[in-house]
């Protein structure tokens, strides 16, 4: 039995599309915590060690769930992370999938001084629609929801959009 009064959101995509940026206006105008998953691995320690070669953590998901069960459990998290399909499908209210042109997103791993593999294997990710496959093998269609974030323009109706979404939730799971 679900027994959140706030819902819980992934916010997923290609690194660079925009999670964090999102996550942070989202939980200033709506008090949901932004949970930043690349900071929860490396401030509890869930991982084993560091690829140096693609510069990131290689994640411990067992330990990290463990982490991170007992707050998601109580709900109004906004989850930010690269992946989705690790989250059991009963902590979850709404996967948001953030999508941008791969130019766009070329330009934006650019200016992080991203190694040239990792590069090409996020665009790459891009293109295929990664993420949104994952989303779709994990999680009911009519809650994951496709978004564009090429532009602050988008950003700013992207985000008027969840918070919509978040308002209609609350109506309908209201005690
Ligand atoms: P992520 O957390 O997915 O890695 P981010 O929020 O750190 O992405 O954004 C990466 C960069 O792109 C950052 O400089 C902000 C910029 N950006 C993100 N979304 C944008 C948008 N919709 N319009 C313009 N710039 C955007």
């Amino acid at each position: 039995m679900r027994t959140r009064t706030q819902p819980n959101i992934i916010m997923t995509g290609t690194p660079g599309v925009g999670k964090t940026t999102h996550c942070e206006t989202l939980a200033q105008n709506t008090g949901l915590k932004h949970l930043s998953i690349n900071d929860v691995v490396k401030e509890r320690g869930c991982h084993d060690g560091f690829d140096e070669e693609f510069k990131s953590w290689i994640v411990d998901e067992d330990k990290l769930l463990d982490s991170i069960e007992d707050e998601v459990k109580q709900g109004g998290y906004i989850i930010d992370w690269h992946a989705c399909d690790l989250f059991p499908k009963s902590w979850i209210d709404l996967v948001v999938v953030l999508r941008v042109d791969s130019t766009l997103l070329y330009d934006r791993l650019k200016a992080r001084d991203y190694p040239e593999a990792k590069l090409q294997e996020n665009l790459d990710s891009e293109i295929m629609e990664v993420l949104l496959q994952e989303a779709r093998d994990s999680y009911d269609e009519e809650i994951i929801v496709e978004l564009t974030s090429n532009t602050s323009d988008d950003m700013e109706s992207n985000i008027e959009r969840i918070e919509t979404w978040i308002g209609h939730w609350k109506t309908n799971n209201a005690e």
